[in-house]
């Protein structure tokens, strides 16, 4: 890894004073490694420059970060995206493969070369096909020597936490999205970790105070958050600062970020627990013996003992829905494009449970979304030339947008949103269902803004956001399953404006990677370039259950021969149950 000179030889009070912005440059060189953060089981996990955990990156506002990254992985493509970041300019530098580039391929290159004109908490992963919570994840910070909670805070301590499996994803997701799941039951983590391991000691001083910045990179799991004998201030939200909040617990779902101003006490009398506890909701079987918590201790004497946490009755999280923005922006009030996404999970005709807005799992179109727009001249504005299966969405330059999310599940689904934070103007409680207009006229005028939000289950959201980024993002929940599963929308913002920005411009490394996997880089979703509207040939999903067939009636059929076949194997349920798939 190389940094920028001058971040390493001048002291941080010289730093500050500095007027050019830094460039920051890492090399990264993305490799299987082995790793047990949890002491149970060793497991080939993916590490950087031959170490796992991975590094994280580090800038400054106003900083151009370059990350040079190869794939040594041997046996799989990857991408990286930078959470939260906009992206302002370098759409082709936001990460998902399929959608902004081609996977990198085994054995090739890439640069990521943008600038970070954002401070606040991010972190960074893989955005290839379910590959982050095989390790391919880190912080990413952007300081800020004008935050205007600088006076509140003398350090800053980072903080991951994650949820961890003992398998790999490869095989989680062959048995997730399969006839042997119909009812979509997901794989249930091993344990949760902090900063990649457990029981972590934080050595802090009496008399001072500490920004945490607390980054949940977790697959699926969101997790409970508390510090024993400590209350946490909220200052900042996914990269946007709030006004101070004070909190005894936080409920983070996996890519949330919160950073929290702790005082420490005066004496050094004793060390404090922290823990973090997945939240067991999200789980269909609870396997035995799970532990979900895992534990840390703020330490001011290292000769005292770190006392085991003290069990908490009820989980009684801080509502973030409340958090006001520190700039204080006014709601959009006015809505130029309001869009419903309902959604839903269903099995299709290959047996298997996927998920569904708008009746429609998302599958990669053959050729990336952005290229899609970039070649397509005055048709990209077309939403049909996008395809069947990318639930795309064309929004105008500068409009207000409305997302209106309506979840038809009893599951919590954290959304996210690529290239912008999004003001949270309302958000139901559990069983709300539909939302409905006419219970809008109690919106906050200033409301949380962040990137990644929790739609309580069978409730409903109501997000807005201004245009003013052209770009391919994606919108979607932010379990690793569920995006292996389809629950992803693409809003292709401003292709015109788009294409003046990048067309010509997409660098070598970026078009090579494509060409080394074959990936067709101009055309509609398809790869046609002849007739735009002709999608023949494209990526779909598998077609409806057969007829006859209601996707209670697959599920209850798994199950009774689940049952019938225990013990006997699975050699037995093969030969029993496949299904035709009918195709569409
Ligand atoms: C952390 O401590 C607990 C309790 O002593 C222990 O069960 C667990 O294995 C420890 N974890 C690691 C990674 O050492
Ligand atoms: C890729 O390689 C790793 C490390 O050798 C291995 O553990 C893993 O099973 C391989 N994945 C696939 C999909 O073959
Ligand atoms: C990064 O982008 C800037 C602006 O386009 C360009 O000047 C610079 O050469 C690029 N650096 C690398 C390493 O690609
Ligand atoms: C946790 O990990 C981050 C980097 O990932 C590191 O900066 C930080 O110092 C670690 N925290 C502690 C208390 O070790
Ligand atoms: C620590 O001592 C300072 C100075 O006497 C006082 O202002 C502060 O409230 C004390 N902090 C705590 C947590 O008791
Ligand atoms: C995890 O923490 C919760 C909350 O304190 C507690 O109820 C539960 O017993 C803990 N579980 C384990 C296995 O320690
Ligand atoms: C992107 O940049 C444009 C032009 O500087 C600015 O008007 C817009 O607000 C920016 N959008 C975001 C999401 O940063
Ligand atoms: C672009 O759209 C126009 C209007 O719908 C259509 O006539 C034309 O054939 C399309 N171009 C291509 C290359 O498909
Ligand atoms: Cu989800």
């Amino acid at each position: 890894m190389a940094i920028s000179l001058s971040s390493i030889l001048l002291p941080v009070s010289l730093l500050l004073t500095l007027v050019d912005a830094a460039t920051v440059t890492y090399d990264f060189d993305i490799s299987w490694v082995y790793a047990n953060p949890d002491g149970v089981q060793n497991r080939p996990t993916i590490g950087i420059n031959g170490k796992w955990p991975i590094p994280p990156i580090i800038a400054t506002k106003g900083d151009r970060i370059i990350v040079n990254a190869m794939n040594s992985l041997g046996n799989e493509s990857t991408s990286l995206h930078f959470h939260g970041l906009y992206q302002n300019g370098t759409n082709h530098m936001d990460g998902p493969e399929s959608v902004t580039q081609c996977g990198i391929p085994a054995g090739g290159s890439f640069t990521y070369n943008f600038t970070v004109d954002q401070p606040g908490t991010y972190w960074y992963h893989s955005h290839t096909h379910g590959q982050y919570p095989d390790g391919l994840r880190g912080p990413l910070i952007v300081h800020d020597p004008d935050s205007p909670h600088k006076d509140l805070y003398d350090e800053e301590i980072v903080l991951t936490f994650s949820d961890w499996y003992h398998d790999l994803m490869h095989g989680l997701l062959a048995d997730f999205i399969s006839i042997k799941n119909p009812g979509g039951a997901e794989p249930v983590p091993n344990s949760a970790l902090v900063n990649d391991t457990q029981n972590l000691t934080v050595s802090i001083q009496p008399g001072k105070t500490y920004l945490f910045r607390i980054i949940n990179m977790g697959a699926f799991a969101a997790q409970y958050v508390w510090f024993e004998g400590h209350t946490m201030k909220i200052v900042e939200v996914d990269g946007i600062y709030t006004e101070p909040a004070e909190a005894n617990m936080i409920y983070m779902t996996a890519a949330q970020r919160y950073s929290v101003v702790i005082t420490t006490k005066n004496s050094t009398d004793a060390n404090f627990a922290f823990v973090g506890s997945m939240d067991q909701d999200l789980f269909d079987n609870i396997p035995d013996g799970l532990n979900p918590n895992v534990t840390g201790w703020l330490v001011y004497d290292e000769k005292k003992e770190k006392p085991a946490p003290k069990e908490v009755e009820a989980f009684e999280p801080f509502d973030d829905f409340g958090l006001v923005p520190q700039d204080k922006e006014g709601i959009y009030d006015k809505v130029d494009h309001s869009l419903t996404l309902n959604l839903k999970m269903d099995n299709l005709g290959d047996g298997a449970n996927y998920a569904f807005f708008n009746d429609v799992t998302y599958m990669p179109p053959k050729v990336p979304t952005l290229y899609t727009t970039l070649s397509t001249g005055p048709n990209a504005t077309d939403p049909t030339i996008y395809g069947s299966n990318t639930n795309q969405f064309v929004l105008e330059a500068n409009e207000v947008v409305e997302i209106v999310l309506n979840n038809d599940d009893p599951g919590k689904h954290p959304f996210h949103l690529h290239g912008h934070a999004f003001q949270v103007v309302s958000r139901s409680e559990d069983e709300a269902g539909a939302y409905t207009p006419s219970s809008s006229t109690s919106f906050p005028q200033t409301p949380m803004r962040r990137d990644t939000v929790l739609v309580h289950p069978n409730g409903n959201i109501v997000l807005r956001f201004k245009a003013d980024n052209p770009g391919v993002w994606l919108f979607h929940c932010h379990i690793e399953w569920h995006v292996a599963s389809g629950l992803v929308a693409t809003m292709i913002e401003d292709p015109l404006g788009l294409q003046r920005q990048l067309s010509g411009k997409i660098p070598e490394s970026h078009l090579q990677a494509c060409k080394d996997s074959n990936t067709p880089t101009e055309g509609n979703a398809a790869g046609n370039t002849v007739n735009l509207l002709d999608l023949k040939g494209e990526n779909t999903s598998p077609g409806p259950l057969p007829a006859g067939f209601t996707a209670r009636g697959i599920v209850a059929l798994a199950f009774s021969i689940l049952a019938a076949f225990l013990g006997m194997g699975i050699i037995a349920w093969y030969g029993f149950a496949p299904i035709k798939a009918k195709t569409r």
